[in-house]
This record gives structure tokens, sequence and C-alpha cells, in this order.
């Protein structure tokens, strides 16, 4: 009894002091549960960012120079609009390849003929340039070289010619200045590609209709294409230089050295490749061109990185000038106003000096 009497005397306290303790204890552990779990979220939010987010690699950039990229154009611009079927427009394209392989590139002329809405048979070429052929992680570049046979958006002649300093030079002026600094520069950590598409702007719209003939006219389309716009594109994007060819994303240029043009987030772009656009237009603001690389998403274009993507199945985006005021490309376009005196080398600039850091970031 003794005994009991002590053991009872004993569960007492142990129960009073023990229990408080154990629901302590339970309590710490919920707590560091918690805290853990918190931690743990924080810290997989902290790599969502840095996925989006990467820290700047630590590289040199070679420079862009826009009165070389300025100096391209005017030469485009000199052998006069580089029509299809035209000797302007063949000159240029030997001029193309040639320059091409003196910086270097493994360059290789994609010929081929197409018809027209308004059923002309074009000798028409592709023509890529490649760097660093044996990388297998790959950029592509792109902007179309071929001029509108009319200028039928100009109120005063409607079937005259444009220079077309804005409307294909400028995308390809950059991309040969591009050409030229990864020549004289080290190699980027990838592999760039080069594609001039021919054949872009021989294209029909019911605008272009109605100022040409006056009336709406049907151009039903043939099977092998979906626009009658971007022919050299279509072209490409289902019949490749190489077979197997792929890149890791691509980015097209169209319109982009105009003086006061600025470049929205173009909706197909974002449909497509939203991550490449905002990589270029995070590249754009770091570098100070937050004015000229607006933060908004507007229009949907057709052109030629729409097949590119469809076709050839690689995310390309389009940096495309884009007028907020007339909800369209600009006053410039496919009008005499294209001429060498809307290029502005500030532009340029702002343009080769992003695509050049987006490259040597990869
Ligand atoms: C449209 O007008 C819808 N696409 C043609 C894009 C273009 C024309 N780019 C240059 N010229
Ligand atoms: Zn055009």
């Amino acid at each position: 009894m003794q005994k009991y009497a002590f053991f009872e005397l004993l569960a007492k306290p142990l129960f009073v002091i023990m229990l408080p303790m154990l629901m302590r204890q339970s309590f710490t552990l919920l707590c560091c549960f918690i805290f853990l779990v918190i931690s743990c979220k924080t810290d997989s939010d902290k790599k969502n960012t840095a996925a989006t987010e990467k820290p700047l690699k630590n590289v040199q950039v070679p420079a862009f120079n826009s009165d070389s990229a300025y100096a391209f154009i005017k030469k485009q611009v000199d052998f006069g609009p580089r029509i299809p079927n035209t000797n302007a427009h063949r000159q240029a394209a030997d001029y193309f390849v040639a320059l091409l392989k003196q910086f270097g590139a493994e360059v290789t002329v994609q010929e081929f003929t197409a018809t027209t809405y308004d059923q002309q048979k074009l000798a028409l070429r592709n023509i890529i340039a490649s760097f660093y052929p044996e990388q297998p992680k790959r950029i592509l570049l792109a902007a179309h070289w071929d001029t509108r046979p009319f200028s039928d958006k100009d109120a005063e002649k409607p079937r005259g010619y444009f220079d077309g300093a804005n409307d294909g030079a400028s995308g390809v002026g950059v991309l040969l200045e591009i050409a030229r600094a990864l020549h004289t520069a080290a190699p980027p950590a990838v592999g760039v590609d080069f594609i001039l598409f021919d054949g872009e702007d021989w294209g029909f719209d019911q605008a272009t209709a109605e100022t040409l003939y006056g009336k709406q006219v049907d151009y039903p389309l043939p099977k092998n294409l979906l626009s009658w716009w971007c022919l050299g594109s279509q072209y490409w994007s289902k019949n490749k230089h190489k077979p197997n060819y792929s890149a890791y994303f691509g980015i097209l240029l169209d319109m982009v050295g105009g003086q006061n043009s600025v470049f929205v987030k173009e909706g197909y772009s974002m449909e497509y490749a939203p991550g490449i656009v905002n990589k270029v237009w995070s590249a754009a603001m770091r570098l100070g061109y937050g004015n000229i690389f607006i933060n908004k998403t507007e229009g949907s274009i057709t052109d030629d990185h729409v097949f590119v993507n469809e076709f050839a199945k690689i995310p390309m985006i389009n940096i495309i000038s884009y007028d907020p005021e007339l909800g369209f490309f600009g006053d410039f376009h496919h009008t005499r106003k294209d001429n060498m005196e809307l290029i502005s080398k500030e532009r340029l600039q702002a343009v080769g000096h992003t695509l050049l850091h987006v490259i040597y970031q990869e």
C-alpha cells in the first residue's frame, strides 16, 4: 500500500509537470514545421524569379556600329527598289552572298519560283548564312530583303515605286552589321544563323485592290499558300535549307529603322513565344531603350515569323514598327516616304545593340 501510495503521489506531479512540457514541445515542433513550409515556399519563389531573370553573364559584347548599318541600308537602296525579276533585285542578292561569305559565314542560297496573286512567276532567292555551324544550340535572325512592286498607299502615286529603305533594307542592314560584328569578335556561346527572306512584300489585300483596281477583288489562295504575303518564308519553312535544321529561337526584324518608330510586343509573337519577347524587351530596357521597346502588347501582324512558327516549328518573334496613333506600321508604309530620309541611326543602334546583347547573353 505504501508503495502504491508513493506511485500515486508521484503520478500526479508527473502528469501535471510532463503534460504541459509535452504540449510545449509539440508546439515548438509545429512552429518548426510551419517555418520550414514557409521558407521552402519562398525558396521556390526565388527559384521561379531566377528562371525568368537569370543573372547576367559577364561577357564582352561586340559593339554595334550604326554608321556601318546605315551604309548597308544605303547600299541596298542604291541598287534601286529590289523588286523581284529586276536587275536591282538580282544585284542585291549577289551582293548579300558575297558580303556574308566575306564575313566568314557558311552561305546557302535557296532558289525557287513563286506565283503571286496577279499570276506573275517570280525567280526568288532566300539567302541563309551560318556562323559557327558546328554549334548545336542556335539562334535564328531574319528579315525580308525584297521591295514591294508598287507604292499603293501613296495617295499621289499608288502605282509608283519606292526605295524600301525601311521596309526591307533596314532589317537587312541591322543583320549585316551583326554579321560583321560576329566576324570581328570572340564567338558567343551559341551558333547564329541569318535568313534573308525573299518575296515577302508582293502581297495583296482589299486596300490594295481598291487603290489599284478601284474595286474589291478576290484572289483565292492555292493550296500551297496560307497568304499572298511572305512567299519566301512560307517556302523555307516547308523546305528548310538543311532538312533537320532547327533553332532554339528566332527573331524577325521588319521596318526597324524609321525615325520616331516604336516597337510594341506584337500579338502573334506573344502567342507563340512570349518568353522570347520578354527576354528581348527586358534586354532593351536594361540598355536604356525603354522609350523605343514599349512594354505593351498590341496588334497581330501576318509576317514571316508566323510561317516559321507554324511550319518550321521554331519559336520566332517579330520586332516591327508600330504607330500607336495610327494603329499601324506608320505613315511611310508602302509610300515614297520610305526612303533614306526616314532612316534613324539611333533606331538602328537600339535594335542592333539589343540583339547583340541577347546573342551574347545566351
Ligand atoms: C500585313 O500587312 C498584314 N502584312 C504585311 C507585313 C509587311 C508588309 N511587312 C512589310 N511589308
Ligand atoms: Zn511592305
